[in-house]
């Protein structure tokens, strides 16, 4: 070997044996990810893209097609949300048929790269299939379709799912109960929800079951309604164990200061709360590129809700809608608005990723 060459071997030696200075990373020789810089048992997670807005884009699709994306999955999160892939459309196309293939997938990846799952969901009045909703079932067929579905999928990932969005979405802005949009509760009435948290506790006992809705960030009607029913169930003795946030922002409505005050009333109550679909969108000027000081607000936006979380007790887990605006679903949905994640489309780093890391650090 040639002495330069020894010498660099030594002195690497000698540096792996020093201890680290108190600044240093533990993980020094590349910039810490998100999941190394989150304080100890503190989930931080990303919805996995693919299927819903995706299939009307001209790109493959993103989770099994784009590597360098697969990689930031893998190494920047300890949780993982299927965006689309386990919604009813999914998971039953068929009454008798099953299709796990790209839900089995992203729990096969999570496992393998530690990470937990966050199922999404089970009892929602959205992306149900065609079969389902364009029918004349009875309410005792009706009723015996969702039992058999959410103890096929629950049980099918009993262990592996850590938390479980049971109930999308059930009330509108005013507290009322979708009775109408919501074909449960519209054929089968309120008393649904209590008997889905019955079958799914009993097809996975250690799944922590939510109700998740967007909206529902600070105090009001619809966190009230929330507040109201979780109370009133658990004294029944179902087995609710969450409620959750989704944290869909805008610039445009402002930031709800109430946020941590009114996770905190959930806490009280002894459930686990989270925040599980964060971006935080806006008006893009012509150019379609944001500027500095619309960056900076997003960023104390994201930072905002994540110590809101950080704060809570109960609260562990953190979840954004997608980590790049490739593949974001903001403008599909928002004419005019975007630029809501915190990676380019390129994945560089945009200031709310690095406030994120930082934050996530300082609660450690
Ligand atoms: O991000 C999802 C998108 O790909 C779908 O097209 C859309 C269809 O409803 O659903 C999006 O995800 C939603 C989530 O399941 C529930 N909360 C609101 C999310 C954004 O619309």
């Amino acid at each position: 070997m040639k002495p330069f060459r020894l010498l660099t071997v030594a002195l690497t030696a000698l540096a792996l044996l020093a201890p680290l200075p108190a600044t240093a990373s533990p993980t020094h020789g590349h910039d810490e990810s998100l999941r190394e810089a989150a304080p100890r048992g503190f989930r931080i997670g990303t919805a996995v893209a693919g299927g819903g807005h995706h299939e009307t884009m001209p790109y493959p699709d993103p989770f099994t097609a784009d590597k360098p994306y697969r990689k930031l999955l893998g190494t920047e999160f300890s949780s993982v949300s299927p965006e689309n892939q386990m919604k009813w459309e999914y998971l039953h196309p068929e009454r008798d048929r099953y299709d796990f293939t790209a839900a089995d997938a992203i729990v096969r990846f999570a496992q393998r790269h530690h990470q937990v799952v966050r199922g999404h969901t089970l009892l929602w009045h959205s992306q149900n299939p065609d079969w389902l909703e364009n029918s004349d079932f009875t309410p005792a067929q009706l009723r015996s379709i969702l039992r058999d579905h959410v103890r096929k999928v629950v049980g099918r990932y009993r262990g592996q799912i850590q938390q479980w969005d049971v109930a999308n979405e059930i009330f509108t802005e005013t507290g009322a109960l979708r009775t109408t949009e919501n074909i449960w509760l519209r054929e089968l009435g309120p008393g649904i929800i209590a008997d889905v948290f019955r079958w799914a506790h009993q097809a996975d006992p250690h799944a922590k079951l939510f109700f998740n809705d967007y909206g529902v960030e600070g105090v009001n009607a619809k966190s009230d309604a929330y507040l109201a029913l979780i109370q009133q169930l658990r004294a029944q003795g179902v087995p609710v164990h969450g409620f959750s946030a989704q944290g869909h922002l805008s610039l445009r409505y402002g930031f709800p200061a109430d946020l941590e005050t009114n996770l905190n009333r959930f806490s009280a109550l002894g459930l686990h709360t989270a925040i599980t679909e964060v971006d935080v969108r806006m008006d893009l000027p012509e150019s379609g590129v944001p500027t500095d000081a619309q960056l900076a607000q997003q960023a104390d936006y994201y930072q905002r809700m994540l110590s809101a979380c950080l704060n809570v007790r109960g609260c562990d887990s953190f979840t954004i809608w997608g980590f790049t605006d490739k593949y974001s679903w903001v403008p599909v949905f928002f004419e005019g608005e975007g630029a809501a994640t915190v990676m380019w489309d390129d994945f560089s780093r945009k200031p709310a990723y690095h406030v994120l890391r930082s934050t996530l650090a300082a609660g450690r």
